[in-house]
Parts: structure tokens; C-alpha cells; sequence
């Protein structure tokens, strides 16, 4: 049987595997991470490690999963050790990180969360809880109040089982006890990320009581942040091949690429690490990383992942290795570039040629299935906000559109060769339903450019709609692939 990773057999691992240097024991935990998923693993909990690694050790992270006990239940057999293992073509390095102390399950033990969470020695709340997990109207920025889970915290907070209802909770707590609050800093691919958690968490608070309301809107600090780092899910092949290399089972590994990047706006409600010194940077205004990032790899993600998955091709890397793959993606990029604003610092064309190198990683197996998720929640940033940009201007959008359409096929649950796939998706029931009731793809298009937490108003009845509405139609008449080498060659002069 191979041993499992953890505090007791890291020291027989092979010599090329990097490992903690620091005295874990000696971790203090000034770090709650909220929705500990592999992209935390990857990107923020590596930071943190290096910060360990230089010898401020203030900066292990209690982490906390929200729903699935799956993290908790592989990670608390291993102490929390972990390996990153990144690949790049055919290289592979493997380090073992050390920053995360423990995992707590929110819904097991809310009390010990908040507890966490309110303690003095906690100075920043990092979160990745999905665009879904702020529990905020896209459309409006309020509340929705018709989520349960909202529901339960707006009514009473004892056992809080949302985000920003942890985070009330918490900052009650420490208002109470004479302590600063601590920084919130959303990890999410969401536009103004910071503004929106503590739009949650002051609406909420709000509601509880005005004086901690005003409390947190002058004290605390959500700062915007920009993430990157391309993290697929891990399966069981990625487990075996990691044992084989290095003799131990961890079945809390994460694989990702070599590229990360963290911008921070410069707001900190109390003590933060030295961020710059190991790489992130910290900026007065993150907002034009964030929408170059969101527009740029996420508008092209998702449009590779719907496209993609709707034609059967399985991963990223596939659908770029491909001469029509890669020339929708660069028209996309043109039509998006077109509506940005780039800090002096970023050079567009670069980014781009770095930007397809990364997705044509081929050691990676990201799945376009995995990107397809969640796409109500993702597309107004990504793709709807530069389409809405350029139509204001009078510009076509073509490829943009075409992936819009994309997406809207993928709702209706079938692929091009006619296999059934679930969707995955908060708005999973009411697209269906749309598909249901529609008469044709130019119905369904309407329709579904109605819902106003994803299409603003204005979209309807506009030439952008009809282009949706006709790449609708040619997807479900002639296919995905065939669409997009029609749509490509088109573009070609
Ligand atoms: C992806 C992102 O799954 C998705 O929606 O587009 O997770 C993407 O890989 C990251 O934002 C990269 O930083």
C-alpha cells in the first residue's frame, strides 16, 4: 500500500520535490480562507507559503469549505500538506505546500468558522466562493433575498451559512471585543470584487443593526483584486501519476500551469504581509487588470468551452491547437481589445501571445466541460460587457455573439452528436424551461436575452440581438464546428 503524504513521511519524499523549509509548528494563522477549492490551493495558499518560506511566519491559513467535506476529509488525514505540482509541456515541478493549518466545514460546525474568523490573530479573509457565493443580484447589486441560505442569515445569525453572513457574524464578534476588523479580499473572476463583497456584507449588516453597519464601512477594507492562474480540476489519473513520482498518495494535489498573478488594490484594514515580495503586486486601481483579464482569458474561455464541449472536443489545449480554434479566439480578442482601457504596464499584444501559449499548454487536460459551468454567472463580465461596450459605439461583434449563442445552446442540455449533458448552473431550471417553451432557435434567443441578470434591456430588439439570434440558429441547424469554421472564414479578407 503507498503511504499517504503527511507531517510523518514528507521527509521520504525524492529530493527534486520542493517542501516546506519552515517550522509548521511554529505557524501562527493569520490567514481564513472561505471556499478551499484547488484554485486556492494554487494561487493564494502558494503566496502564503512563500511568505512562511521567508520566515514571517504569520501567515498560515485556516481554511474553510462550504459545502462538499471532500477538501476537509483529504486533507485532515495529510496535516493539510499538499503538492502544486506544475506542469509546462513535458516539464513537471513538484513542490509541497505547507501553508494551510487546517480545513473546517462551515455547515458542520458554523460557530468554530466564525470563531476563526473573529480571533485577534486574524489579520486577512481570503475567498473564492464562485461569482454565485456574494449572493447579489448581477443586474441590480442587491441582495437576493430569495436564496435560502440568504434568507437564514438575513433572519439570524447564530449559525451564518453564506459568506457575507460569516463575515457579519464575525465582524460583530470583533467590534465587540475592541478588535480591528480584518481585510476581506475577494478572489473571484468578478468585475469590482471587492465592492460587491462589501456591498453584501454592508446590506446585510444593515439589516442587523445600523451601528456595526457604519462600523465596517469605516473600519474594514475589501479590497478589488485581479486572479490568475489556470487550475483544472485534478482526477484520479493526476493522483497515480503524482504517487508513482514520488512514492506518496495525496489526494489533496493540485496541477496547474507555471504563470500567477495577483494585483491587490492598495487597502488594508490592519496588518498584511510584504505581498510584493514574493510577486503580487499591490496598485491603486485594479480595475483595468480586471476587465483586460476577465474580457481577454475569460470572454475566450468561454467561448472555447461552450463552443468546444457543444462539438465534443474535450480540452482547451485541443480546441486552440486547431488553425479554426485559435483564429476565433484571436478575432474574439480583437473585438474585445477594442473595448479596453490597459494599464500603461500591460502590453496587450503580449499578454495575447502569452495568453494563447498558456491555453495551448497541453500538460494541463483543462476541460472545457469544467469552464462551461456556472455560465449565467459568467458571462456579463466576460463576454455580454464587451458586446454591450461596442454596440454603444456602433461596432459588430461577430465572434462575441457566435459565443454568446454558444452558450445558449449549451443550455438547451444537448451536445452536437446528440448525447445529453447536465448543466450545470444556477439558472440551470429557468433556461430550460425557455428551451422548452420556445418555438425555434430565434424564440429561444429572445427569450433568453430577457433574463436581465444576465442581458441588460437595452440588448433586446437591438442588431446584436439578431446576431445572436442567427449564430443560434446555425448552431442547432449545422453544429458547432461547422458554425465556427463557417464563422472563421467569414472573417478571413
Ligand atoms: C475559467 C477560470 O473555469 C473558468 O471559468 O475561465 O477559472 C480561469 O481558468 C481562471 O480565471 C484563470 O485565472
Amino acid at each position: 500500500m503507498t503511504l499517504r503524504l503527511g507531517e510523518s513521511t514528507v521527509e521520504h519524499l525524492p529530493g527534486d520535490v520542493e517542501r516546506p523549509a519552515y517550522d509548521r509548528a511554529a505557524m501562527r494563522r493569520g490567514v481564513v480562507h472561505l471556499g478551499i477549492g484547488a484554485f486556492h490551493r494554487a494561487h493564494q495558499a502558494a503566496v502564503f507559503d512563500d511568505l512562511l518560506g521567508r520566515g514571517d511566519m504569520r501567515w498560515g491559513v485556516r481554511a474553510a469549505s462550504f459545502r462538499s467535506p471532500a477538501t476537509r476529509d483529504a486533507m485532515a488525514p495529510q496535516d493539510g500538506l499538499y503538492s502544486l505540482v506544475v506542469r509546462d509541456g513535458a516539464e513537471e515541478r513538484v513542490r509541497v505546500i505547507g501553508a494551510v493549518a487546517d480545513v473546517l466545514l462551515a455547515p458542520e460546525n458554523p460557530s468554530e468558522l466564525v470563531k476563526a474568523l473573529a480571533a485577534p490573530e486574524t489579520h486577512l479573509v481570503t475567498l473564492t466562493v464562485t461569482e454565485k457565493g456574494y449572493k447579489l443580484d448581477p443586474a441590480t447589486g442587491a441582495l437576493i433575498e430569495a436564496d435560502s441560505d440568504l434568507a437564514s442569515d438575513l433572519a439570524v445569525l447564530h449559525a451564518p451559512k453564506t459568506a457575507p453572513g460569516f463575515l457579519v457574524a464575525a465582524l460583530a464578534l470583533r467590534r465587540e471585543r475592541g478588535l480591528a476588523p480584518f481585510t476581506a479580499i475577494s478572489c473571484d473572476n468578478l468585475p469590482e470584487n471587492g465592492r460587491r463583497l462589501e456591498a453584501a456584507v454592508l446590506a446585510m449588516a444593515g439589516r442587523r443593526d445600523p451601528v456595526l453597519r457604519d462600523w465596517i464601512a469605516e473600519k474594514g477594507a475589501f479590497p478589488q483584486t485581479m486572479v490568475d492562474r489556470i487550475v483544472p480540476a485534478t482526477d484520479a489519473a493526476d493522483i497515480e501519476r503524482l504517487a508513482a513520482r514520488t512514492g506518496l498518495l495525496d489526494r489533496a494535489m493540485v496541477k496547474t500551469e507555471p504563470f500567477t498573478q495577483w494585483v491587490i488594490e492598495d487597502r488594508f484594514a490592519g496588518e498584511r504581509p510584504d505581498f510584493e515580495a514574493v510577486g503580487v503586486q499591490v496598485t491603486a486601481d485594479v480595475a483595468p487588470w480586471e476587465t483586460a483579464k476577465l474580457r481577454l482569458l475569460n470572454g475566450a474561455h468561454s467561448g472555447i468551452a461552450y463552443l468546444g464541449a457543444l462539438a465534443g472536443i474535450e480540452f482547451v489545449d485541443r480546441f486552440v491547437m486547431a488553425d479554426t480554434g485559435s483564429a476565433f479566439v484571436e478575432a474574439l480578442w480583437d473585438e474585445a481589445e477594442a473595448t479596453l482601457a490597459p494599464p500603461a504596464e500591460l502590453d496587450i499584444a503580449a499578454y495575447r501571445r502569452a495568453l494563447m501559449a498558456r491555453f495551448a499548454n497541453a500538460a494541463l487536460g483543462h476541460r472545457t466541460r469544467q469552464i462551461a459551468m456556472d455560465g449565467s454567472q459568467k458571462l456579463p463580465q466576460r463576454l455580454v460587457a464587451s458586446l454591450v461596450a461596442r454596440q454603444d459605439r456602433g461596432l459588430a461583434s461577430p465572434m462575441t455573439s457566435l459565443a454568446i449563442a454558444a452558450w445558449m445552446r449549451w443550455q438547451a442540455g444537448r451536445c452536437d452528436d446528440g448525447t445529453r449533458h447536465a448543466v450545470d448552473d444556477p439558472l440551470a431550471d429557468r433556461t430550460a424551461a425557455i428551451w422548452a417553451a420556445a418555438a425555434d432557435p430565434d424564440d429561444a434567443a429572445r427569450r433568453l436575452l430577457a433574463i436581465e441578470a444576465i442581458f441588460p434591456p437595452a440588448l433586446a430588439g437591438s442588431p446584436a440581438a439578431d446576431e445572436i439570434a442567427g449564430w443560434l440558429g446555425e448552431l442547432v441547424r449545422n453544429g458547432a464546428a461547422a458554425t465556427l469554421a463557417a464563422a472563421v472564414r467569414d472573417q478571413r479578407p
